[in-house]
């Protein structure tokens, strides 16, 4: 049962004033446009592994991974075969769906192909979703993982045009947007969202969902983060959100897209169960499932298990 129309007109006024609607308001147009794309009891579960860690050339103010600032991050180079499927085995006998793999690249290279299609390979007959997440990609990159069987690739816009420039200087936002160009044209589908808490404007942040909802086609899931304040970035001090923020901005994501996996992505940890609760409720129908993010602490899985119990929630 699909009834409404899927636009890519947004204006940024509009989007603006949906962050001054009233919460409970707000929440019944989100709840109310969830049902009519999905079964509002499911939640899907996303397991992360970091393939590659640290010594990032870029200079993302709030990665724990980049080379410029010092976080105190043991590094890797990037994880054998096997190690991977080893972690790829236990998150789907956790109950996981999707298995996503981040590295602390700019862009990979031409050398780790074999490897990436290896892993892409084994994880596929695992029958699991796959996702990556490696930097910038260029369109024959794209076609190389796509071929191999990747499912979803993830490339975050992070925050508005505007307030980016302030955030990361290694790249420019319409680089941003030439790779989702690239995931999109090789037929991948398309993770893509942001992080709220960073110091940007609530105009920083209509602008940001205005930029993912515009896009051609909307991301077929779309990460809301919440910045894991780290020590050691320029970040580390930034004032800390308050917690009806990330509800709303997950309600106008399930608004503005309404047929998109919203996911109540990174910082759960600081959320109590009630807020993550809200956070279902304003539609947010993923998670991500397992003690690790990329580098931080996540939520337990027991923990998680049980409170999607309570709630009535059904992992798929
Ligand atoms: N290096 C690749 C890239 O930047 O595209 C992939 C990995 S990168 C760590 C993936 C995403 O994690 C970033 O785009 C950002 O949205 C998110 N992220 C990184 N550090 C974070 C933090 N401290 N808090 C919240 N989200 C964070
Ligand atoms: C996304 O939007 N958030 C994830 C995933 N995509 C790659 C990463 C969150 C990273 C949090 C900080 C860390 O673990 O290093
Ligand atoms: Fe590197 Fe990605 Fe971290 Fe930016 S977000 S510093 S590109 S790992």
């Amino acid at each position: 049962m699909k009834q409404t129309t899927i636009r890519h007109d947004w204006q940024l006024n509009e989007v603006v004033a949906l962050f001054e609607t009233p919460l409970n308001d707000l929440i019944f147009q989100a709840q109310t446009l969830h049902r009519q794309h999905f079964n509002p009891q499911e939640v899907q579960l996303s397991t992360l592994l970091n393939i590659k860690t640290g010594k990032c050339p870029e200079d993302c103010a709030y990665c724990p991974q980049s080379a410029h600032y010092d976080t105190g991050l043991v590094t890797e180079k990037l994880l054998p075969v096997q190690e991977v499927i080893e972690a790829a085995q236990q998150a789907k006998q956790q109950g996981a769906t999707r298995f996503c793999m981040g590295a602390a690249w700019r862009q990979p290279k031409d050398r780790d192909f074999p490897q990436l299609l290896e892993i892409i390979n084994e994880i596929k007959a695992l029958e699991m979703e796959c996702c990556m997440t490696l930097g910038m990609l260029s369109e024959q990159q794209a076609m190389q993982l796509k071929s191999a069987g990747l499912d979803y690739y993830n490339h975050n816009l992070d925050t508005s045009e505007r307030f980016y420039t302030q955030i990361i200087s290694t790249r420019d936002y319409q680089e941003r947007l030439t790779t989702l160009e690239n995931v999109r044209k090789a037929s991948l589908k398309v993770c893509c969202g942001g992080i709220i808490g960073m110091g940007e404007t609530i105009e920083d942040r209509a602008s940001l969902l205005v930029t993912l909802a515009n896009l051609p086609q909307h991301p077929d899931s779309v990460p809301i983060n919440q910045l894991i304040k780290i020590a050691g970035t320029p970040l580390e001090n930034v004032e800390t959100l308050d917690s009806f923020e990330i509800v709303k901005a997950i309600a106008i994501a399930r608004i503005m897209m309404p047929a998109s996996r919203v996911r109540l992505s990174a910082g759960r940890v600081e959320m109590n169960d009630e807020l993550q609760a809200l956070c279902f409720l304003a539609g947010a129908n993923s998670i991500f499932y397992g003690e690790k993010l990329l580098t931080a602490e996540n939520t337990d899985t027991n923990h998680d298990q049980n409170l999607l119990k309570r709630l009535g929630l059904k992992p798929c």
